[in-house]
């Protein structure tokens, strides 16, 4: 988000979030995640968010928004869900509001909050059922202070506090399963360049009551390093390797919804982005290369 893009804002009111008044970096694939979704749940949404890079559309008059939003700690957006959500139900039971002025009660995080500082309010709601679609969109760290890395950043992934010749030597958090395993009404992952799969998705979870999970998998220009024109091709490239399976949770069942036939080699993911340049220069870490592929098919060879 540079000052330059920044200070359009102010003078350019947006109002749809891919229009040029927003203060997003171009190429923003949580932004275009949000964008496909805010089309099917509509005006009647109620945002809890907690502090990250979608925090910038909030910007009163300039939100693309039209429904509510509530800005909360990072850690603390399913219970400020809970608020929003017992204050309507509140306010319908009273017979001060109608039924038809209800609204989705949406938390909206980034990853930082949803695989770790968020973590336990989340299984928290779940556990009370707490009627809330939960949206994650993953960009595999903290982005909005500098991309330091978070529960969610893959292995072998550069980031300002993995620096190292390896890069991150972690792995990513299975937040899926984690969610799966509370038997929640519905959890799916998406990714903005597959809309088709994506809205279908959303339309499902908007129709059901309960804690529903959506973790949109999301290309991020600046803290991935690639050139922003690249960002639904890379994302394309997630789910035609198989690194970011397009999935739901069905009565307790996994059901994968777009099951790549041939799987490209992983490394035409990898390759297009900076984060991973170490792992092909100034030689290629075939070690490294070996290990992330064998992940993938480890994973695969599982689901078959
Ligand atoms: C408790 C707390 N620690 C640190 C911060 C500073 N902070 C604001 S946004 C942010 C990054 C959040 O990362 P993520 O949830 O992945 O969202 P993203 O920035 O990637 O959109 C941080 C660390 C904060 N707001 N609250
Ligand atoms: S840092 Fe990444 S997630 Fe944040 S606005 Fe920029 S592209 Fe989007
Ligand atoms: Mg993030």
């Amino acid at each position: 988000m540079t000052e330059t893009v920044f200070k359009s804002v102010k003078s350019l009111p947006s109002t749809h979030l891919m229009g040029s008044g927003n203060p997003m970096c171009a190429g923003c694939g949580g932004l275009e995640a949000l964008h496909e979704i805010y089309n099917v749940l509509g005006e009647k949404t109620v945002f809890v968010n907690a502090a990250g890079c979608m925090t910038l559309l909030a910007v009163y008059p300039f939100t693309p928004f039209r429904g509510g939003w509530l800005y909360t700690a990072m850690a603390s957006a399913p219970a400020g869900a809970q608020g929003v959500r017992d204050a309507l139900d509140i306010l319908k039971q009273r017979q001060d509001m109608p039924e038809e002025e209800d609204m989705q009660v949406v938390v909206l995080t980034g990853d930082g909050a949803a695989y770790g500082m968020g973590l336990s309010s989340t299984s928290g709601a779940i556990e009370r059922n707490l009627d809330f679609l939960y949206v994650c969109y993953d960009n595999e760290g903290y982005g909005n202070t500098g991309q330091q890395y978070s529960g969610a950043t893959p292995h072998g992934a550069r980031t300002a506090t993995s620096m190292g010749g390896g890069g991150f030597t972690g792995r990513k958090k299975p937040l899926f399963d984690i969610w799966a395993a509370h038997k929640p009404a519905y959890a799916a992952t998406v990714i903005g360049s597959e809309p088709l799969d994506l809205s279908r998705k959303i339309e499902k979870a908007k129709g059901m009551k309960g804690p529903r999970l959506i973790i949109a998998l999301s290309p991020c220009p600046t803290g991935w390093d690639f050139d922003p024109r690249e960002s639904v091709a890379i994302g394309r490239l997630a789910v035609k390797t198989g690194i970011w399976p397009l999935k739901e949770v069905v009565n307790g069942e996994v059901v994968h919804t777009k099951v790549p036939g041939s799987r490209l080699p992983v490394e035409r993911y990898l390759e297009k982005q900076g984060r991973f340049a170490h792992l092909f220069i100034p030689e290629r870490d075939e070690v490294a290369l070996a290990q992330i592929q064998a992940e993938v098919d480890d994973y695969w060879n599982k689901m078959e």
